[in-house]
Formats: structure tokens, C-alpha cells, sequence
């Protein structure tokens, strides 16, 4: 008996009904004037670093907070939460991304209103979290240098759902002998146009180009 069919129904099904939960999410996030943003890469490319960097310098001036995604572990949370944002850490078990159910459980008793800007890491992985619509307005990539150049193009689809690249640990460039340009080509080859944006969150290069993305986008909220 062939049940290939049945599988890939009961798929979409799960994939439409979170992409409805998503628009929810989305509209509730409009109204209450706060901006999402959430952040993929394979494990260890730095999200959770460059995020304490940023929310330890974004929160000076804006409301901020953070949920982290992982399958197991407090870990990121408890690193997120020395930039004394609020956080909460989302832990999956056995499933490899975040979805917008969890999004919505993890909201639970927070008032958006008090938000300016929420940031969400997804788990480390670079296949699952392109299906899943969180209700983020932004999605950002990251690309570490240690991973090697080809990665946009083995993984086309979450380059091709993100917004923006990092290419991340831009300090071992040349330790590692990355070619950066083969690297920008290679993403401009999957999705053309894209931003692409070089920074290190250990010795601070490129974070400005970073947090300008932000600062303009709270500023041009309306409100
Ligand atoms: N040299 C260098 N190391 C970095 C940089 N950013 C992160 N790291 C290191 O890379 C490792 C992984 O960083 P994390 O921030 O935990 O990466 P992550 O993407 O959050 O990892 P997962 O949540 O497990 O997927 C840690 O040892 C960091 O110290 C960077 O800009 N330069
Ligand atoms: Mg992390």
C-alpha cells in the first residue's frame, strides 16, 4: 500500500494551518507596533552571540526582547538574558525548527505594547526553519565563515525566504581562507539583490551596518 499521498496531505495541512496562526501573529505584532525579526543559520554560525551584542546595545535606546529556539537546553536563554532584555527560551525536543504555535505560546503574558523590537533565534539548522512562517516582518540568514562559500547554494530555499545575509565570524576570514567574494556571488546567485552584510560580533567589525538596520526601521515605525 502506497501512503505517500496521505503524508504529503497531512503536510500541507500542518503547513497551511501555521501559516494562518502566522498571519495572526503578524497582524497582532502591526498593531501593537512591535518590529519581529527572526534569525536562521546552521547551528553554531552565531546567532546567539550576535544577538546578546545587539540587544545589550539596542535596549540603551529601545524596548527589546528575545525568544530562542533549541531542542534541548536553557543555554541561549541564559546567554541572551545578560543583555537584560527579557527572554524566553523555546525548547523544541525533537523538532527542528520553531513554529508559529510555539511563537504564540511563548508570547503568552507579555504585553506587546511595552515592545519596540523582538528578535527570534531559530534552532540551528538550515532546512526546516525555511517552511515555517513565524509572523516576522524580517528574516535574517546568517552564513559563518567556517562553513564554507557553497552553503547558498546546497541550501537555496532558507536564502531564498530570508530578507538579509550575514556572512558571520568575519574575524577568521583569513584563517580560514574564506573566499568572501565566491561567497557574495553565491548568494546573489540564489536570491539577486539580496543585503548581504559582513560582521564579526566578537571584535565588533560590521555591527554598525548591522544595528542600522534597526535603529531606522523602530524610527520608521509611525507612532
Ligand atoms: N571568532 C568568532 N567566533 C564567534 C563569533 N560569533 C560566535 N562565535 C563563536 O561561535 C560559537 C557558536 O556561537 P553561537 O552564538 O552559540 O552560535 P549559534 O548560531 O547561536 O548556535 P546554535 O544556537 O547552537 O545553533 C561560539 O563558540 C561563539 O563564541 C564571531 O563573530 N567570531
Ligand atoms: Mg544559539
Amino acid at each position: 500500500m502506497n501512503t505517500t499521498p496521505r503524508l504529503v496531505e497531512v503536510r500541507r495541512n500542518a503547513l497551511r494551518q501555521n501559516d494562518a496562526l502566522a498571519r495572526a501573529l503578524r497582524d497582532r505584532f502591526r498593531d501593537a507596533g512591535v518590529r519581529v525579526i527572526s534569525v536562521v543559520s546552521s547551528p553554531g554560525a552565531g546567532k546567539t552571540m550576535l544577538l546578546e551584542k545587539t540587544l545589550t546595545r539596542l535596549r540603551r535606546q529601545w524596548r527589546v526582547a528575545a525568544l530562542v529556539g533549541d531542542l534541548a537546553t536553557e543555554n541561549d536563554a541564559a546567554r541572551l538574558a545578560r543583555a537584560q532584555a527579557p527572554v524566553k527560551q523555546i525548547i523544541t525536543g525533537t523538532v527542528c525548527h520553531l513554529d508559529a504555535t510555539m511563537i504564540e505560546r511563548a508570547l503568552e503574558g507579555w504585553n506587546l505594547d511595552e515592545l519596540d523590537l523582538l528578535f527570534i533565534e531559530n534552532v540551528g539548522n538550515l532546512v526546516c526553519p525555511a517552511s515555517y512562517d513565524l509572523g516576522e516582518e524580517s528574516r535574517m540568514v546568517l552564513l559563518s565563515v567556517t562553513e564554507g562559500e557553497d552553503k547558498p547554494l546546497k541550501y537555496p530555499t532558507i536564502f531564498n525566504t530570508a530578507d538579509v545575509a550575514l556572512i558571520t565570524k568575519i574575524d577568521l576570514v583569513n584563517a580560514v581562507e574564506f573566499d568572501l567574494a565566491a561567497a557574495r556571488d553565491n548568494i546573489q546567485r540564489v536570491r539577486p539583490g539580496m543585503q548581504i552584510i559582513e560582521v564579526s560580533a566578537k571584535t565588533g567589525e560590521g555591527m554598525e551596518a548591522w544595528m542600522g538596520l534597526f535603529q531606522s526601521r523602530i524610527a520608521d515605525r509611525g507612532d
